[in-house]
């Protein structure tokens, strides 16, 4: 897998050899994640508030940075507690093919261009959707270079 992952806020997602959760920990350094940066958690708050969920708190950020031929296969995200929250997504970099699945995995995924400085939020009835990034395609971004950044924002714990 050529996604790497890390994480600001209080709460970050991480995989390790007892599964996947949240932890206010990072695995690896055994110390907290990096306060979420209050202009981070503001652009959170507003595309949320946008788009009909004005109570958008989140407190946690999950990190992705894609390399060409990376790619994340159909997946829900159903380890935060409270589904109400929406999830809001930002992508940075080089552009990637959002697969917006439906609540089953079979379904096939519909196909959406996320491109640099694309806000998506994900919640209401889509918030169980399946949903996954197409393998990227090779490419040079002017600040980015040849990575997409996918930064997640969530409410996972209570
Ligand atoms: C990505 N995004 O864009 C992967 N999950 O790299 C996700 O898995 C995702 O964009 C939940 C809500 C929005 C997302
Ligand atoms: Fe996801």
């Amino acid at each position: 897998m050529s996604v790497a992952m890390t994480n600001c806020g209080a709460l970050g997602w991480v995989s390790d050899e007892s599964g996947y959760r949240y932890s206010p920990v990072d695995p690896l350094s055994k110390t907290p994640w990096p306060e979420m940066p209050p202009e981070f958690r503001d652009l959170a708050t507003r595309a949320a508030a946008e788009a009909g969920f004005p109570d958008f708190a989140p407190d946690a950020c999950l990190i992705n940075r894609y390399a060409p031929g990376a790619q994340m296969g159909l997946h829900q995200d159903r380890d935060e507690s409270d589904f109400a929250a929406p999830i809001v997504s930002v992508s940075l970099g080089l552009p990637a093919v959002f697969l917006f699945g439906g609540m089953r995995r079979s379904e096939r995924p519909r196909r959406i261009a996320l491109e640099s400085g694309d806000v998506v939020v994900f919640g209401g009835p889509a918030r169980l959707a399946y949903h996954g990034i197409a393998k990227l395609a090779a490419g040079a971004h002017p600040l980015a270079g040849a990575y997409r950044l996918n930064l997640t924002f969530r409410k996972a714990g209570r």
